[in-house]
């Protein structure tokens, strides 16, 4: 790990961004106020590799809502994956505003972690909440947690990849081509897709002690572009944060990185779903 932190911005995520309380009340105020245009909870399915911080980025984006820190979906550190059910939470701030959608994790060997078919009907709502997965199919017609005619409500808004920044450079071809077969589903079924690089405290020295640093760090740029690269989502589509994994209280820094990416992701949703302009 190094410091590749200049005083240039790479990006410039809000042109009004300070690292105060009080942008992080008026970004929370501007996230209750985006328009879902009559979807009640729109769907943020979240998949990605075992252990790439899924669960706690549930965790990260409610505590960014809330003035403590809120653990509901359970995370930790194990070559299996952690999450085993299909979990739904609600966001905090207002109930039914949205809601976040964790799954069990994808592993790079062919059979086993989240099956192909699952994430393409958890993507159109097929699969009820509870649904604890299996490690080596995929649900059947017949399961009590299979949903045969799912409704708007049921069916994924926006699907997130989870991604830790740290496994860009050496992605394995195997991890590759599931994660570019999933935003592939997503495309056909017409669900934007972004991606939320994970533990970017990891990355660079600097961001580990000053996560405002993030986007000034050079090193963080270079993976975004090429996370770009690898997946095929454009730039302005990817997200770098850190998650909560060891404090015990908010750091206003890091709820503003976590509320910014997720005021960006609720607004493509809210985008996806008023559509284009009908004749
Ligand atoms: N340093 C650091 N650690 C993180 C970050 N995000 C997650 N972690 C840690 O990474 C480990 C895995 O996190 P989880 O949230 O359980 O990951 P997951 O994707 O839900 O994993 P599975 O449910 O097992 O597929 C935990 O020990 C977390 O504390 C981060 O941004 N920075
Ligand atoms: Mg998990």
């Amino acid at each position: 790990m190094g410091n590749r932190c200049s005083s240039d911005k790479w990006r410039n995520p809000d042109f009004r961004l300070e690292w105060t309380s009080q942008f992080k009340t008026t970004l929370n105020k501007e996230i209750k106020n985006i328009p879902m245009h009559g979807i009640n909870k729109p769907c943020i399915m979240l998949a990605g590799p075992v252990s790439a911080g899924k669960s706690s980025l549930v965790n990260t984006f409610l505590s960014a809502e809330s003035t403590r820190l809120i653990r509901k979906a359970d995370s930790g550190s194990d070559t299996r994956s952690v999450t085993t059910a299909f979990m739904r939470y609600d966001s905090v701030a207002v109930r039914g505003r949205f809601r976040l959608c964790d799954t069990m994790g994808i592993l790079a060997d062919k059979l086993t972690g989240l099956h192909p078919v699952d994430m393409s009907l958890l993507m159109k709502g097929h699969i009820r909440a509870g649904y604890k997965f299996q490690e080596d199919s995929h649900i059947s017609e017949e399961d009590e947690h299979y949903i045969k005619n799912p409704s708007d409500l049921e069916r994924s808004h926006c699907f997130a990849i989870v991604f830790p920044c740290t496994q860009v450079e050496n992605i394995s071809s195997d991890y590759k081509n599931k994660i570019v077969n999933a935003i592939r589903a997503a495309r056909v079924q017409n669900i934007p897709t972004v991606i939320v690089l994970t533990k970017i405290d990891k990355l660079c020295t600097n961001v580990m002690k000053s996560v405002q640093k993030v986007f000034t760090c050079s090193h963080i740029r270079d993976i975004v572009k090429m996370a770009e690269e690898i997946f095929g989502v454009p730039e302005m589509y990817i997200f770098p944060v850190v998650n909560y994994s060891t404090q015990q209280i908010n750091d206003v820094s890091t709820d503003i990185i976590a509320l910014l990416t997720l005021k960006k992701i609720l607004e493509f949703t809210s985008d996806h779903i008023e559509g284009p302009e009908q004749e």
